[in-house]
């Protein structure tokens, strides 16, 4: 069986980062280790969440990892909370890429604004470390801020997208994927590009109205487990738009708190089927 390692916080209620990426990426066949890199009671959109920083166990758990010859298919880093951290996961990749692929989510902000606690400081050093990776996956506002371009907002052409994710390519890895990519009103989707192959992808849902919090996390996480699978970057993004997208659908008719997240768990028996998750 593939081994992937999901490197990002635990936050304890609000479906996100390793409450999202464990269940997903296990149903679709791939072992799932993680790397736990802070402890929060909820994520940061909920008001003055605890907070525990697990740098210092980083250098632990990755010695013993070491000791005892652990390999990873793939490593997926998603929300690291600091610059030291960004430091530390370098480090972690380079002594255990291997031949497997590095993924890499620039979590930091959505809606053409940071999160609570990310610093200009920080952008600038994601968009090095996305130099690390061979798939990075930012949403508009990520790639913008990385870029430093201002934000695009809704309703830009393709040529805009491609210019976006030549830009982010540029940064150093050979494949990118945008998210949250919306040329026209009522769809929402992805948009991909192969710098190797200069192939263009460009998958879209029916947008549903609202913000739904912790889908740039599902989606990141079936593209990562499609692509331990052995699909191809398209078929990555394909199942990933579909799968979110379905997650919405399940979620937009009840009147839950958006911050907790959407109803993944209705629609995860999906991503047991082949068809989905991209098993060979
Ligand atoms: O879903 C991204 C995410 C992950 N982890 C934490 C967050 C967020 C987004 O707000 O706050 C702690």
């Amino acid at each position: 069986m593939k081994r992937i390692v999901s490197v990002q916080d635990i936050s304890c209620v609000g479906r996100c980062s390793l409450t999202v990426t464990l269940p997903v990426i296990s149903a679709m066949g791939v072992e799932t280790s993680v790397l736990p890199t802070a402890l929060l009671s909820t994520h940061t959109l909920f008001s003055d969440p605890s907070i525990l920083d697990l740098t210092d166990q980083i250098p632990a758990i990755t010695r013993h990892w070491k000791r005892i010859g652990v390999r990873f298919d793939g490593i997926y880093t998603g929300y690291l909370g600091s610059l030291g951290q960004l430091d530390l996961i370098s480090d972690f990749i380079d002594e255990f890429r291997g031949d497997g692929f590095v993924f890499i989510d620039p979590v930091m902000g959505d809606h053409g604004r940071l999160y609570a606690g990310f610093t200009p400081e920080y952008v600038k050093r994601m968009a090095a470390f996305c130099g690390k990776g061979d798939v990075i996956v930012p949403n508009v506002t990520e790639a913008c801020l990385m870029l430093g371009r201002e934000y695009i907002g809704h309703g830009y052409s393709a040529d805009v997208v491609k210019e976006l994710l030549r830009g982010l390519t540029g940064l150093g890895a050979s494949k990118a994927i945008l998210t949250g990519v919306s040329m026209e009103p009522g769809r929402l989707g992805a948009a991909a590009f192969d710098s190797e192959s200069g192939e263009f992808f460009l998958c879209t849902g029916e947008r549903v109205k609202g913000s739904f919090h912790g889908t740039g996390d599902i989606f990141s996480s079936v593209c990562v487990g499609a692509l331990a699978n052995g699909c191809s970057l398209g078929q990555a993004v394909e199942s990933a738009v579909n799968f979110t997208c379905e997650c919405i659908r399940q979620t937009a008719c009840d009147n839950e708190d958006r911050r907790f997240g959407v109803d993944f768990e209705k629609a995860l028996h999906l991503l047991t089927r082949k068809e989905w998750n991209g098993k060979q």
